[in-house]
């Protein structure tokens, strides 16, 4: 069987001018989506298709230069994502580097990856993308995606997505010392090497306890010193101890990563030793802040904060608990001298996730 053929250059530059042109602005933002989804299913899976090729040929840790931007959980987010780019520069002025989890949740993942795809054809090394948890099949049935692509196109475009999410590389290091995946360590990791020996396509199970599985669910966690399961019923938890011993083992400064709606867009375990950046401001309603996390050449960081578009100011409780159709929402609060910081762990049956 042929490969449909790629997109030439100048279809995947009139895809972004034409999901580029979906939003609105409003003053210095984008500020509403208008129109229809501008791609269509045929379109969409050539777009898929010339990008799963390309995403196969990088290695399952890419090694990158300092000097980029680091950008967390969008999900959906679509104009999130372009108060990004219109803040920290459109590819390929500026480069990226993406830690999953694009889709789900929002309202919008397959705009977020239609454009995200589009750049990474135009300008491979200027961006770079890498494997959430929500990066899934099964993942995305339950957390909006699947009934996303339905709605806006159909069942077949959802197909083509999701074989790209099992291209997707699980890891990068930038420098040699900064270590950026989408949830964390793993206890199973002896040399950052296996990240390269993860097979791709490879799908994602949340139940195969798989070293996959474990960089994209883990978490870090301040209660712990050492290693335990994780309460989302995925991956692990990594105390301090566990993380320096880590660190130590494989010559590394810090470990880059998102997954956790952090009230400040960004927060740290220990001093500088894990930091999580989370780039979705207002991530279902809950008026947190975004954040980005800019990589200078000499590898010193520094974050940009996005606040919430629907309100000025961060609430100074999280929302009350929701427990409708079954499903909690658990919201654990943090105490430091310094700042008060939330997670959101939302609990469905016996996944937890965000
Ligand atoms: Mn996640």
């Amino acid at each position: 069987m042929t490969s449909p053929a790629a997109p030439s250059r100048q279809e995947i530059l009139a895809y972004v001018s034409a999901l580029r042109s979906r939003a609105e602005r409003e003053g210095d933002r984008f500020a509403r989506l208008v129109g229809n989804f501008p791609l269509t299913v045929p379109q969409l899976k050539g777009l898929c298709d010339a990008s799963r090729r390309a995403l196969l040929k990088e290695p399952g840790l890419v090694e990158l230069k300092p000097g980029l931007v680091v950008v967390g959980d969008i999900h959906g987010q679509f104009l999130s994502l372009l108060d990004i780019f219109q803040r920290q520069g459109f590819p390929p002025s500026t480069r990226y580097l993406f830690l999953g989890d694009f889709i789900d949740r929002g309202e919008d993942g397959l705009e977020v990856m239609a454009l995200l795809l589009a750049y990474k054809l135009l300008y491979p090394e200027q961006i770079h993308l890498l494997r959430g948890n929500h990066e899934a099949s099964i993942i995305t049935l339950m957390y909006g995606f699947y009934a996303e692509c339905l709605q806006k196109l159909s069942e077949e475009a959802w197909k083509d997505v999701c074989s790209v999410f099992d291209a997707l590389p699980a890891a990068a290091i930038i420098g040699k010392r900064m270590l950026c995946l989408h949830g964390g360590i793993s206890p199973q990791l002896r040399n950052l090497q296996e990240i390269n020996a993860i097979k791709r396509p490879a799908p994602l199970d949340h139940e195969a306890g798989d070293l996959l599985t474990d960089l994209v669910w883990s978490d870090p966690s301040p209660d712990i010193s050492g290693w335990v399961k994780n309460r989302r019923g995925a991956g692990w938890l990594f105390g301090l101890r566990a993380l320096q011993s880590f660190k130590r083992k494989h010559g590394l400064d810090v470990i880059v990563r998102a997954h956790e709606t952090v009230l400040t867009g960004h927060t740290e375990l220990g001093n500088g030793d894990c930091v999580t950046v989370f780039s979705a401001p207002d991530y279902q309603g809950y008026g947190n802040i975004g954040a980005t996390m800019t990589v200078n050449e000499d590898l010193t960081y520094a974050f940009e904060i996005y606040h919430p578009q629907s309100c000025e100011a961060v609430p100074a409780s999280p929302p009350a608990p929701d427990t409708r159709s079954g499903q909690a929402r658990c919201v654990f609060i943090f105490e430091s001298n310094f700042k008060s910081e939330w997670l959101d762990l939302n609990i469905s049956i016996d996944i937890v996730l965000t």
